[in-house]
């Protein structure tokens, strides 16, 4: 049976507290344990009728470490990967023993993927993701900053993936705007021309039903959640 990581800690405390106590004697050893690695197994699900999520990053990292803010402008490696896709600038951001893994592909609206990541055991151990819904000027949903330091092998957390806008591009989702197959425009644009600037829940896609310079269709609507996560501790 395996041990948490909280008794592992605990008996770390208590082999260096008897290598310590032991100083001055002639057995002066100091124990010190290797940080033991934990594993994960994350399955990101799509849920939408017609939102490809572009390949997924999936990261864990200590809680000094924010891959967005709702209400604050977002960084140019999330705007990058919330208007093309591309989440290797996001993945740059793991150093140290922050560390992440990127998707091997896009994932269809039905489909799956599982992930693996692991990570040296700490006390603060935060686990983050995020992909970007392709047909759309810049929605991306994710999870930010989920604590799996409790998580017990073996056992699982469950999420829904909310939609969020980027705050960087305007909502216009006409045609040479949207990267993914309903459109094969622009991704990313270092112009920030959408008026909030900020990240936000994302307030519904503009479709031909609403504007007729919309290349969407009723389909690529995202409403509510877009897809759900399974966390398993897996070692
Ligand atoms: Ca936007
Ligand atoms: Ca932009």
């Amino acid at each position: 049976m395996a041990i948490s990581s909280f008794a592992k800690r605990a008996l770390a405390v208590a082999v260096m507290a008897a290598g310590l106590s032991a100083c001055g004697s002639d057995d002066d050893t100091v124990v010190v344990l290797p940080p033991d690695t934990l594993d994960f197994e994350v399955t990101v699900y799509n849920d939408t009728a017609a939102q490809p999520l572009s390949p997924v990053v999936v990261g864990i990292h200590s809680a000094t470490m924010s891959l967005w803010s709702v209400g604050l402008s977002a960084s140019v490696p999330l705007e990058t990967m919330a208007e093309g896709g591309n989440a290797d600038d996001l993945a740059a951001m793991f150093t140290d023993t922050n560390v992440a893994v990127l998707g091997a592909g896009a994932i269809g609206p039905g489909n799956y993927e599982k992930l693996m990541i692991s990570a040296e055991d700490r006390t603060e151990m935060k686990l983050s993701l995020a992909s970007m819904m392709v047909n759309t000027n810049d929605a991306f949903t994710g999870l930010n900053a989920i604590d799996v330091s409790g998580l017990m092998v073996g056992d699982s957390m469950s999420y829904t993936l909310p939609a969020y806008d980027a705050g960087t591009e305007a909502n216009s989702e006409a045609m040479g705007s949207i990267p993914g197959p309903a459109d094969g425009g622009e991704g990313f644009n270092a112009a920030r021309d959408d008026t909030m600037n900020k990240v936000s829940r994302h307030p519904g896609l503009v479709t031909q039903a609403d504007d007729a310079m919309s290349v969407l269709l009723p389909d690529h609507r995202i409403s509510g959640t877009v897809g759900r996560v399974v966390i398993t501790r897996t070692n």
